[in-house]
This record gives structure tokens, C-alpha cells and sequence, in this order.
């Protein structure tokens, strides 16, 4: 297997990524700005197969029509020339002043029809270049003091939103899906939907449920101390794994966008073996800031090891699944027993109630001392993780 990365890998960036100067809240830049044409032409070199951009990453905020209508036409053409994707674009609803008290849910009425307007505008650009995805981040949709925020008012606002948006897609046609993005806090202290369990709940209650699904980001689950590749299991299970952030994260932090791969290691290779293993077809989209040490030429070898990382990770995986001691440690370990239904087809709970040999009978203390043989497997999970298998 290739550690190589190429287009039909699917990884795609977000032009926010390589394109962060490096501001945070105590230091001020330490890059120049790219130009987003550039960023098209660097990461096709680098084996990538999209790009995804919030509508002001690509148009800055305020340009006149004019303007806009330029950028977009030199942003196309770059596209064509490298032949790179846009499978996913999102909004930001969050840097301008106007959105400190959120966009979908400022207290502010105004605000929040100016929000729906501005998201409007970007999906119809979205779906001009070709994406169906289209992610929502609530960063500032959230508080810092219990008063501030009526959440149970809000979460109706938030599902105004959704339905609108839903109901704007389908009047036009567009071959386009949702996926909100998950985040328990930062920038505001505490934001809705804090994780995939909050947001897969939610989207139950919306009237085009059928369009919305997740777009997890590794650590985002992880500032809460999820399990990220749990996470990632519920989402498949419920069919609303949509898209998904790939990044690193050491554990309950700030959000730290390291590049894919560092941070924790375990989890990503639990997450790569997952999607593998899945009938996810989507794109692997990366989400991560190069670090604010870093010059061009580490800012490229960031992007680069996010691909490289997983597509090493991708070849431990398949080892390890193919390993027959693994098939035999996994026999051990009973999986094909949980694999199993409980019940016997078509028994009833008048049946099980008749079953002496599960209760009346059954020997719990032997079943209490079996071993489930969990160490031996996962070891062999660290083998072929660290290369020694
Ligand atoms: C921020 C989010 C953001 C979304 C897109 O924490 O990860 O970058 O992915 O708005
Ligand atoms: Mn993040
Ligand atoms: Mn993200």
C-alpha cells in the first residue's frame, strides 16, 4: 500500500486551515495571508482531492458584488486547473462583531434574519461549485451566564433555522445535505449541541431530518473527554455520519487543531480502522491549524502529515484486521458472539421466561470467571500500531 497520498483518497482542506495566520488570543499573526489560489495549486502538488472554504475565507467580508464576482471567477478557474473538488462549504457565523451573541440564535431578531440571509447566499455559491455538504458550525451559538440564553427558546430557533434552510434547498433543487458540527464550548463557554449525542437528538426533532447529519471533528468530542471513535460508531449507526474533521487533540483542552495524528494516537487509529471498515464514502476532511511556529514550508509539511498520517495508520489497520492472530484474539474475545442476536428468532419474552438454562439453571459464577481476553487483543493492536507486526 501506498503511503502516497492521491485524489481518489478523498482529502480535502479547509482553506482556513492552511490559511491561518497564526492569530490567537494572545499573539497576533506570524504568517502572511495566502492566497487562496495558491492553496488550490499547493495542496493538488500534495496528492489532495478538494478544498472547502467558509463563505469570508474565500470573499472577505464586505466586498462589493463586483469584487465578489471576480474572486469567485479566479477561484473557479483554479479549481479547473488543478482539478481539485469543492465537495463542502460552510459560513462563518462567527468572526464579525455582528455574530457575538451568535447568528441562528442572537438574541437579536435581526441579527438572526441577516444570518439565514448571509447562509443563503453562500449555499447558492456552494452548490454552483459543486458542493452536497453543507456543514454548520454554531461557534457563537451558545453563552457565558445562565440568564443570557433561554436554551429551550433558542433550540427553537435553532430548528427555525434548520427547517428554513431545508426548505430553501429543496425549493431549489439543490443535491445538498447538512451537517451541523458539533463543539462543547470555545468561543463562547458553553455552546448548543455540545456533542454528537446532543446533536444527533436534535436533528430528530427538524423538519427535514431526512438532510441533516453530523459532521464530527476528532477534537472537539475529545475537549469534552469523549470517545471520538464511539462517537463516530453512533453517528454511522444512525446513518448520519455526513462529513467529518479530521484533527488532533491531547486530551480536555483548548481546541488545539493539531494536524492528524498527533494528539491521540490510540483514537486515530480506532477512527481510521472505523471508517475503513464502514460504508462511509465521503471525503476525509482536514481541520487542523498548523502551529503558529511554523513558516510556509511547515505550514505544507503540516498539510502533508495530516495525509500521510492517515494513510499510515489506513496500512496498520488493514494489518491488523488481516493479522490471523488478530482473527484468533477476536474469536477469543467473543466478537462474533456479540455479533449474535440475544434472542433466538422470533422468541418472545414469554419464551425467554421459559428458558430455564438462562436463569434458573445458568451458571453465573462459571460465566462470572471467564476471561473476555481483551489485553491479548488490544496488544496486538499496539504491535501493528507501533510497526512491530
Ligand atoms: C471550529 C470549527 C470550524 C468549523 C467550520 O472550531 O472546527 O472550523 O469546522 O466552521
Ligand atoms: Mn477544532
Ligand atoms: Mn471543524
Amino acid at each position: 500500500m501506498s503511503i502516497t497520498p492521491t485524489p481518489a483518497d478523498k482529502f480535502t482542506f479547509g482553506l482556513w486551515t492552511v490559511g491561518w495566520q497564526g492569530r490567537d488570543p494572545f499573539g497576533d499573526a506570524t504568517r502572511p495571508a495566502l492566497d487562496p489560489v495558491e492553496t488550490v495549486t499547493r495542496l493538488a502538488e500534495l496528492g489532495a482531492y478538494g478544498i472547502t472554504f467558509h463563505d469570508d475565507d474565500l470573499i472577505p467580508f464586505g466586498s462589493s458584488d463586483a469584487e465578489r464576482e471576480a474572486i469567485i471567477k479566479r477561484f473557479r478557474q483554479a479549481l479547473d486547473t488543478a482539478g481539485l473538488k469543492v465537495p463542502m462549504a460552510t459560513t462563518n457565523l462567527f468572526t464579525h462583531p455582528v455574530f457575538k451573541d451568535g447568528g441562528f440564535t442572537s438574541n437579536d431578531r435581526d441579527i438572526r434574519r441577516y444570518a439565514l440571509r448571509k447562509v443563503i447566499r453562500n449555499i447558492d455559491l456552494a452548490a454552483e461549485l459543486g458542493a452536497t455538504t453543507y456543514v454548520a458550525w454554531g461557534g457563537r451559538e451558545g453563552a457565558e451566564s445562565g440568564a443570557a440564553k433561554d436554551i429551550r427558546v433558542a433550540l427553537d430557533r435553532l430548528k427555525e433555522a434548520f427547517d428554513l434552510l431545508g426548505d430553501y434547498v429543496v425549493s431549489q433543487g439543490y443535491d445538498m445535505r447538512f451537517a451541523i458540527e458539533p463543539k462543547p464550548n470555545e468561543p463562547r463557554g458553553d455552546i448548543l449541541l455540545p456533542t454528537v449525542g446532543h446533536a444527533l437528538a436534535f436533528i430528530n426533532e427538524l423538519e427535514h431530518a431526512d438532510r441533516v447529519g453530523l459532521n464530527p471533528e476528532v477534537g472537539h468530542e475529545q475537549m469534552a473527554g469523549l470517545n471520538f471513535p464511539h462517537g463516530i460508531a453512533q453517528a454511522l449507526w444512525h446513518g448520519k455520519l455526513f462529513h467529518i474533521d479530521l484533527n488532533g487533540q491531547s486530551g480536555i483542552k483548548y481546541d488545539q487543531d493539531l494536524r492528524f495524528g498527533a494528539g491521540d494516537l490510540r483514537q486515530a487509529f480506532w477512527l481510521v480502522d472505523l471508517l475503513e471498515s464502514s460504508d462511509y464514502q465521503g471525503p476525509r476532511h482536514f481541520d487542523f491549524k498548523p502551529p503558529r511556529t511554523e513558516d510556509f514550508d511547515g505550514v505544507w509539511a503540516s498539510a502533508a502529515g495530516c495525509m500521510r498520517n492517515y494513510l499510515i495508520l489506513k496500512e496498520r489497520a488493514l494489518a491488523f484486521r488481516a493479522d490471523p492472530a488478530v482473527q484468533e484474539a477476536l474469536r477469543a474475545a467473543r466478537l462474533n458472539e456479540l455479533a449474535q442476536p440475544t434472542l433466538n428468532k422470533g422468541e418472545t419474552a414469554a419464551d425467554l421466561l421459559a428458558d430455564r438454562s438462562a436463569f434458573e439453571d445458568f451458571d453465573v459464577e462459571a460465566a462470572a470467571a471467564r476471561g473476555m481476553a481483551f489485553e491479548q487483543l488490544d496488544q496486538l493492536a499496539m504491535d501493528h500500531l507501533l510497526g512491530v507486526r
